[in-house]
């Protein structure tokens, strides 16, 4: 059986390597002339523990190999990137242009008897949106409906759940949401994924998995936005959120998350407004917990300017030119390297652009190649040296195992702990 997927990216390439190593011949295909070439070479592009050891292998083997065009297949799975735009409202929608094309280039080889799958996090409907490409595409073939019994090729959604820096491992052991457009769509689709799934394969419609999916995702964030909004209260109020949020969590049925500097990644902040841009009246908690992390990072650089003015004033023969500020932490979460949609990095680029070369950043993640051009990258010792404010905004363990820094500190994450 061959498997081909669409998107060699951060799911798309474990998902492929993996099939390879169940005994699939996998063909991955990709935009990206770069990605294609140096997987083909057995390497990797992107970032992920064990991945480049699997993936070495299945091209030496002759199992996986990349390319730019679709070939014929007898599944297909889409896991390319579903952002969002913004219009100029308030709420951001979907953009599917990807998940689009991606149709687009399987349609001229799809047969009688091919799987698609979707695995791309998608607002609801856009499994059946494919169908309706795919359809466009290719009016020969029957796509299937809700209500069809026999139909040419079968089509489900089955949204990757994985955490970043866990893939290999979630990959095989979560369970997996699988919502075919109907019942011989789901059954095909869990054949596929139980060639490498040990978890459970939960069968429901499309729709459903869409909406699970994104429900995953949109709980996190208003547990984070509560742990969040807690911080403010507890600012306002002079309590140490760290220490309440312990005591609260000692109750048997109460397990409130983590404050932090906002919330980053390219899902977590991205899902929720998936189902408020559906629901725009009735996702009401939903959108108010997107606007709560997302203020965050302004709440914080606001913080910062307050303890500048402080410092002046303690030391009133000091000009703003002297004061000396360290971010610690720009990834979007602790011990990775991965900078994007990262709220720490967003508020070390407003300090810098506000204080220029009196805002230092630390980042022991990264090397000075992959230091954004705004930043003034150095090393933690420097840095604990020379600032006189001190900002802890991911909690790597680096600064969790060091001991707290002389002068002001203003600590995001409660490892170093705020006045
Ligand atoms: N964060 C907090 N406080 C916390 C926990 C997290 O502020 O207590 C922040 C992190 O610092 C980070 C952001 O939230 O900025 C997101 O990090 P994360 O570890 O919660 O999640 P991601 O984005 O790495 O991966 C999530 C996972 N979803 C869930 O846990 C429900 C993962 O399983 C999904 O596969 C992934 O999104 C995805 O691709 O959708």
């Amino acid at each position: 059986e061959t498997v081909s997927v669409i998107g060699l990216g951060y799911i798309g390439l474990p998902t492929a390597a993996m099939f390879a190593a169940h005994g699939k011949n996998v063909i991955g295909v990709d935009v990206n002339a770069n990605a294609v070439n140096t997987i083909n070479r057995g390497e990797i592009h992107i970032v992920e523990p064990d991945l480049d050891a699997m993936v070495a292998q299945a091209v030496q083997k002759g199992m996986l190999r990349a390319s730019l065009e679709a070939s014929p297949a007898d599944a297909f799975l889409i896991a390319v990137p579903t952002p969002f735009k913004s219009d100029g409202g308030d709420i951001p929608t979907p953009d599917l242009s990807y998940i689009e094309s991606a149709c687009k280039s399987i349609a001229p080889v799809l047969k009688k008897g091919d799987l698609v799958v979707l695995e791309s996090t998608s607002p609801v409907g856009a499994t059946e949106q494919v169908v309706k490409w795919l359809q466009d595409f290719r009016p020969d073939l029957k796509l299937p409906n809700e209500s069809s019994i026999n139909t040419d090729v079968y089509v489900a959604h089955c949204p990757e759940r994985v955490l970043p820096g866990h893939v290999v491992r979630e990959l095989i052991e979560n369970d997996r949401v699988i919502g075919g457009i109907t019942k011989a769509c789901s059954e095909r689709a869990v054949a596929l994924y139980q060639t490498f799934v040990q978890g459970e394969c939960v069968v429901t419609n499309a729709r459903t998995a869409e909406m699970a999916k994104l429900t995953e995702n949109a709980s996190r964030d208003v547990s984070i936005a509560f742990a969040n909004e807690l911080s403010l209260i507890c600012d306002e109020t002079n309590i140490d959120v760290w220490e309440l949020i312990a005591l609260a969590n000692r109750h048997p049925r109460v397990n409130i998350l983590q404050p932090g500097p906002g919330v980053g990644g390219h899902c977590i902040a991205v899902d929720p407004w998936f189902i408020v841009s559906k629901s725009p009246e009735t996702a009401k908690i939903i959108k108010t917990a997107r606007h709560i992390n997302d203020g965050k990072p302004g709440w914080v650089v606001d913080k910062v300017k307050i303890a500048v003015a402080d410092f002046l004033t303690s030391n009133p023969n000091k000009t703003i030119k002297d004061v000396k500020i360290a971010c610690y932490g720009l990834a979007f979460k602790p011990d990775i390297d991965d900078l994007r949609e990262s709220p720490a990095l967003g508020i070390a680029k407003l300090l810098t652009s506000e204080y220029q070369t009196n805002c230092i950043s630390v980042e022991p993640n990264i090397g000075e190649s992959q230091s954004p051009a705004e930043i003034n990258l150095v090393d933690f010792e420097f840095a604990r040296q020379n600032a006189d404010i001190h900002i802890l905004l991911v909690d790597h363990k680096l600064f969790k195992n060091s001991s707290l820094p002389d002068g002001i500190v203003i600590d995001t994450k409660g490892i170093w702990k705020t006045k």
